[in-house]
């Protein structure tokens, strides 16, 4: 297993089984094993970038097709009241995963700050 391989390089191979709501040749989006709301999805990109400090410039127009696909899996989810969208980052940013994902919450009304 490389630094870069994580838990999500291993759904992305289909080596362990997930619930996978949305796929494409550049990102793939599944439901994440704790829930925090209704509805908690995961959108990552195939491209194993660690952590959202660790994307260059070249991968600009990945991180807008990650939020289009947030978006996209969003309307096919019924959110039509709102979502909130998190990106975990390092250490203090909570991130527990170091490959990049985006969080999707919705179905219920969100709080602010978050803890
Ligand atoms: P973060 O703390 O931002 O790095 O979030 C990682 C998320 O990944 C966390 O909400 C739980 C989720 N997760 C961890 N392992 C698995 C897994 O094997 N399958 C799924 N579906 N989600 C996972």
């Amino acid at each position: 297993m490389s630094e870069t391989d994580t838990i999500f390089s291993k759904i992305i191979r289909k080596e362990i089984p997930a619930d996978i709501i949305y796929e494409d040749d550049r990102a793939i989006a599944f439901r994440d094993i704790s829930p925090q709301a209704p509805v908690h999805i995961l959108v990552i990109p195939k491209k194993p970038i660690p952590r959202l400090a660790d994307a260059d410039a070249e991968d600009a127009a990945l991180l807008g097709h990650l939020l289009m696909t947030v978006k996209h899996v969003a309307e096919r989810e019924g959110l039509q009241d709102g979502y909130r969208v998190v990106i975990n980052t390092g250490a203090d940013g909570g991130q527990t995963v170091y490959h990049l994902h985006l969080h999707l919450l919705g179905g219920r009304a969100m709080t602010w700050p978050p803890g």
